[in-house]
């Protein structure tokens, strides 16, 4: 797949160039940073550094008139409105997805999405979004209005080994975060029916669950809870980004009622229950949510 947009190809040659020096930069950046993320999450040294880093980057690159970052409270304005100039795109990165697994030195990823809107915006805005993901080899899987590649990233270099990428049809793997009792009641029974059928697989870190249920077919979910109903993950950074991939590759996303591409965003750290993957467990999951 060839990345048409220049603005999309330069922020796909920075990420990838960075990605490279961002998985040796965690080396001695497993510590907490003492700070919270506008989110209220404790912050690790390498969610910082890891957003210092493409900031710095991204925001430099012609057509990228918005940095935001599910490490900053505020918008950066790069010099560009995407809403009023064409060829003006707002870039939107989780810099380290999963990043408390750097202490059980677990798979983690960084993620983007470019918005042709400013944020925060609704995910039909994006005209590409992608992820690395650092497990035993570094990967990125890039979507675009043409589909969904996977590369192997090697100093900087990503070299294609699958273009076209779809969900394979028979889904195998399921992986749901948040803890059993702070489910509600309907996605419980749910999620006792897909235990049946599927085989569970979760890391902890979205990146790489949604990974696996590329690779293998089936469902990743990060439900609203009890405790919070709005869910854990952040719609401008994560639910979009990987909504935007995984219907690109042929499955749905979804909030438990509609496509994650539809929502209207009030505030860039939103939150929102998360779902994707093969279109008829996505189906069956807004069946089943009262
Ligand atoms: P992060 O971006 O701050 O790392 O938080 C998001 C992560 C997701 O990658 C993952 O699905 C989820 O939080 C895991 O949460 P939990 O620890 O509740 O299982
Ligand atoms: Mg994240």
């Amino acid at each position: 797949m060839t990345v048409s947009d220049p603005v999309v190809e330069a922020v796909v040659a920075t990420i990838s160039r960075s990605a490279t020096e961002i998985r040796q930069g965690l080396i001695g950046r497993r510590g907490t940073a003492d700070e919270e993320n506008p989110s209220g999450e404790t912050q690790a040294e390498a969610d910082v550094w890891a957003d210092e880093l493409l900031a710095d980057r991204l925001a430099d690159i012609d057509g990228v008139g918005e940095y935001g970052s599910e490490e900053r409270a505020d918008v950066i304005d790069c010099g560009g409105d995407p809403e009023t100039e064409p060829d003006t795109y707002a870039v939107a990165v989780d810099p380290l997805d999963g990043s408390s697994n750097l202490k059980s030195n677990n798979a983690m990823g960084t993620i983007f999405g470019v918005y042709d809107a400013a944020l925060p915006a609704r995910g039909e805005t994006l005209i590409a979004a992608g992820y690395v993901l650092y497990g035993p080899i570094t990967t990125m899987v890039l979507a675009t209005e043409t589909g969904v590649s996977e590369y192997e990233m090697s100093g900087g270099e990503r070299r294609v080994v699958e273009r076209d990428l779809t969900l394979p049809d028979d889904p195998v793997v399921y992986g749901f975060g948040g803890r059993v009792p702070d489910w509600p009641d309907d996605f419980e029974a749910y999620a006792r029916e897909i235990e049946r059928e599927l085989k569970l697989r979760y890391g902890g870190a979205m990146i790489a669950d949604v990974n696996q249920v590329l690779t293998y077919g089936g469902i990743f979910g990060y439900p609203g809870l009890a405790s919070r109903p709005e869910g854990k993950l952040r719609l401008q950074f994560e639910g979009n980004p990987i909504g935007y991939i995984v219907e690109r590759a042929g499955g749905r996303s979804s909030d438990g009622k509609e496509s994650l591409l539809a929502l209207e965003p009030d505030e860039l750290h939103d939150r929102t229950p998360v779902h994707v993957g093969n279109a008829e467990l996505i189906d069956r999951l807004e069946d089943r949510l009262d």
